[in-house]
């Protein structure tokens, strides 16, 4: 049985309750590993040394902690394989997209904000010849940082890279239910010898180790990302304390598809962004709709397509759908399924759960489905179901396709498909979310600012707008 440890002022340590949590893999629906059930008195510890090691961390030269968090890019890189069987497994991920996708993204942050320090300006206003201002960014102290389960090692560092980079300490927290990877960067650190404190893992339940960082009275920032009500439950606590709040919740995405689109282009990428990762990414495309003269032969070919992606083991190169992240998960899943045909709508193929042979016999897999005829107001609909089923509907005019895609609570991303330049400007400009792609799906460059309106998130990750997060601006006046 592996046993995973918490990370804290730069060793390994059991918690301090004595407590396990069981951490399963998927694939197989058994108990391979046992996480901390840490609580408060880890968390306080995990502070003391956050604090203790600020001084020294902040005043060092960026290029110093450039330095630092390349190496840790390095080693996670000469690691790749490792760190990939330990996300497949821990998540029920296709390793194959863990080891082009994830791990490698996963060290991308730590090299993006090493560099991006080393470019930081800011800015002056000189008042006439009276006065002469500059702007100061300045570390905030220790940021708490919390992950969700669906891209853990990817999330986990997109948040504690900037956080490290721009001379804060961290107090971070992955999901309980996919603690593998946040365990294994835990010794990349250590053999890349970031001073005890700079960063610290705490692993354990939300309400427990995520609550205490949440409520902790000196960690100032939170950086979340997961489901919209736990943002809500971290607003909660962190507002009346005045904290710094970085939101990144759950997403309800349209993908709107014109006759006039590029038919086999928009037709591979829309099923990638249907059902990558077993459609568990906020950023997948859950509401498919088609202009109705392209409507039938999008959507026949659509099924045609989704009935080929392979349900089965993830150590499999031909899996092109992995297992479901747990029971509880796969469970929530079926019964969106089971609403959807008790509100009139028609599965085209998919939504049962998959009996894969051999080593995943008991594992948690579920067909990935296609819906048709719901109205776009129904719960199937409006609700972020997380995993592989998506709803194709009609349009026929560029307002009607404008008014369902905004017609939800949530606001994260959209994609276009269109030959028309003009229509797709208009199309960016009217979405009610914080990225639209336009004939592409999940084409990132991290400078670019990262979020969602509305029950999507607060905030905005990437580039110099995480840097400007985890800073606190200050304006210095010198009368001249
Ligand atoms: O998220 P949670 P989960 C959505 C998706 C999914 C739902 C729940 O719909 O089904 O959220 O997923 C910690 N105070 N997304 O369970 O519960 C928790 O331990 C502080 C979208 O992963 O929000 C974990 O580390 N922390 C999302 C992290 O918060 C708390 C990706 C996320 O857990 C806490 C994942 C509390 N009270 C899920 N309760 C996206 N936007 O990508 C839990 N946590």
């Amino acid at each position: 049985m592996l046993y995973i440890q918490n990370y804290i002022d730069g060793g390994l340590a059991d918690p301090l309750s004595g407590g396990w949590i069981d951490v399963h893999e998927p694939a197989t629906g058994r108990v391979y590993a046992q996480a901390p059930a840490s609580a408060a008195a880890d968390v306080d510890a995990a502070v003391r040394a956050a604090q203790n090691a600020f001084p020294a961390w902040r005043s060092m030269e960026a290029e110093g902690r450039s330095r630092l968090l390349r190496r840790v890019a390095d080693l996670i890189e000469e690691r790749l394989e490792e760190f990939a069987q330990a996300e497949s497994r821990d998540s029920g991920k296709p390793v194959w997209l863990a080891r082009s996708v994830d791990i490698p993204r996963a060290s991308r942050n730590f090299r993006f904000f090493a560099t991006a320090i080393l470019h930081v300006s800011s800015e002056a206003h000189q008042t006439d010849d009276i006065a002469l201002n500059y702007t100061l960014r300045q570390p905030i102290g220790v940021a708490g940082c919390i992950s969700p389960w669906n891209l853990p090692l990817y999330l986990f560092t997109w948040k504690i890279a900037p956080a490290l980079a721009a001379g804060n300490c961290v107090v971070a927290k992955p999901s309980e239910i996919t603690p593998f990877t946040a365990f294994l960067l835990s010794e990349v650190c250590m053999e890349a010898g970031l001073p005890p404190g700079v960063l610290n893992i705490v692993h354990g339940l939300g309400g427990d180790v995520g609550a205490a960082i949440t409520a902790h009275p000196d960690i100032p920032a939170i950086s979340f990302t997961g489901g919209t009500a736990t943002g809500a439950a971290i607003a909660r606590t962190a507002a009346p304390m005045f904290k710094k709040l970085s939101l990144e919740l759950g997403g309800k995405n349209p993908t709107l598809v014109f006759a006039d689109c590029a038919f086999e282009e928009t037709l591979d990428t829309v099923l990638r962004s249907a059902f990558s990762n077993q459609g568990e990414i906020c950023l997948c495309g859950s509401r498919i709709f088609v202009e109705r003269p392209l409507y039938a032969r999008f959507r026949d070919a659509f099924v045609s397509r989704v009935r080929d992606l392979a349900v089965g083991d993830p150590l499999e190169d031909a899996t092109g759908q992995g297992a479901l992240v747990s029971e509880a998960h796969m469970e929530k899943v079926l019964s969106y399924i089971a609403l959807a045909r008790e509100e009139g709508g028609t599965v085209l193929c998919g939504g049962e759960r998959v009996a894969v042979e051999g080593r995943c016999a008991g594992g948690w897999f579920v067909s990935p489905a296609v819906i048709e005829g719901l109205p776009f107001t129904c719960r199937t609909n409006q609700e972020e179901i997380f995993g592989p089923v998506v709803t194709l509907m009609p349009f026929d005019t560029e307002e009607e396709a404008l008014t369902m895609a905004n017609g939800t609570p949530y606001g994260l991303a959209a994609s276009v498909w269109t030959s028309d330049l003009r229509r797709a400007h208009r199309f960016a400009g009217a979405l009610q979310m914080g990225i639209v792609w336009v004939n592409c799906w999940m084409l990132r460059d991290l400078r670019t600012p990262f979020g969602g309106v509305k029950q999507s998130g607060v905030g905005r990750e990437g580039g110099w707008e995480a840097l400007r997060f985890f800073t606190e601006t200050k304006n210095v006046c010198i009368k001249l």
